[in-house]
């Protein structure tokens, strides 16, 4: 199984996180896919390769080309303005408020913004251009024929939405690259989410579409981030009526919980026929993650990548969160090797 990879993802290296009232180091740091790629490497899963420049046509697909070129230069000005810190927002256009993009860099991060956790940093941008075209690249690889390929993605993506970054995520990889099989050929293409956060981002950008199936498992957010969407009754509006599946799941939940939900979001994907799927990754489901509470032991990684492969699907697997740096890579290729069987 080929994993695309650049180094490029080094350049997101935010020195603040807003995190219980602190500016901490963040959760989202560049060791982490260092230690995917060293398992990667390790269990000789298979080629790395560098990503493909695809340009923006296929991120101005999903994206607000106003927002992409807010996050161009956001960093560039809010430095401009004498600011000492990382550039995070203090004002959201909340409940009655207008939605109006203001012209001050200030205001435009909350414009623009759906949590404020992620400072947008210097080099945020050009890294989350090449998470995207790594996305890209591993959609090509199945366009032409390979039945199976890791996007090891970072920045992750499925926070954001067509006009808003947030949860550490600032371009929708596994979005970005759902469309690019639809604009090339696909009818049909489901996305499985499997990040222990609801995809508040995938789920709004395709949230009225018939040609995409959207399946969700995560942490209620009555009780976690994003707090404010993904629960079981958003089930798709319009020609999508039907085709968002959520599985919110309490705190503490075990694998075998969590396993009857994957089965039964396989079920509709089985019924839907896509002609590829999308497996948004993130294994911070893991038990000891730092910021999350579900129960996944390492080997449950193993048999949910089997359960997968059962589908018979081209399938892309695109890396989203995980946090607790020392086990993701492991947890991450238990996964692809349980696909591979
Ligand atoms: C891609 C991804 O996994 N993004 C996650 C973003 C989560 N950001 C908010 C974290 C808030 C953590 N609160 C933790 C409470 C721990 N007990
Ligand atoms: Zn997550």
């Amino acid at each position: 199984l080929e994993t695309i990879y650049t180094e490029k993802h080094k350049l997101r290296d935010a020195k603040t996180e807003l995190f219980g009232g602190e500016l901490v180091a963040p959760h989202e740091r560049p060791s982490r896919a260092e230690y995917i790629l060293g398992r990667v490497q390790s269990e000789k899963l298979g080629a790395v390769s560098a990503p493909q420049d695809f340009g923006f046509d296929p991120i101005h697909a999903n994206h607000n080309n106003d927002f992409v070129s807010f996050l161009q230069t956001a960093y560039r000005d809010w430095k401009a303005e004498g600011f000492k810190g990382e550039a995070i927002p203090t004002a959201l256009p909340a409940r009655r408020m207008a939605q109006k993009c203001p012209t001050f860099i200030e205001g435009k991060l909350g414009y623009y913004a759906n949590a404020i956790e992620t400072s947008i940093s210097d080099g945020t941008w050009e890294a989350a251009y090449a998470s995207a075209q790594v996305a890209l690249t591993g959609a090509k690889r199945i366009q032409d024929g390979a039945n199976s390929v890791f996007s090891l993605c970072r920045p992750p993506g499925h926070h954001a939405t067509y006009d808003m970054f947030g949860g550490f995520c600032f371009l929708n990889n596994a979005a970005i690259a759902a469309q690019s099989f639809l604009d090339n050929g696909a009818k049909r293409v489901a996305i499985v989410d499997v990040d222990f956060h609801h995809g508040n981002g995938t789920q709004d950008i395709f949230y009225d579409r018939d040609d995409v199936l959207f399946v969700s498992l995560h942490g209620d957010p009555m009780d976690t981030f994003p707090y404010f969407l993904g629960h079981a009754d958003e089930t798709g509006k319009g020609a999508g009526a039907g085709l968002n599946i959520n599985y919110p799941m309490p705190p503490k939940t075990p694998f075998s919980t969590w396993r009857d939900a994957l089965t039964e979001g396989l079920n509709k994907v089985r019924d839907f026929k896509p002609d590829a799927l999308v497996i948004s990754l993130g294994v911070d489901t893991f038990e000891n993650d730092p910021i999350s509470f579900f129960k996944l032991k390492s080997k449950d990684f193993i048999a949910y990548g089997a359960d997968i492969a059962q589908l018979g699907l081209p399938t892309q697997f695109v890396m989203e969160g995980g946090y607790d740096v020392e086990e993701i890579g492991v947890n991450t290729v238990n996964v692809l090797q349980g696909f591979e069987g």
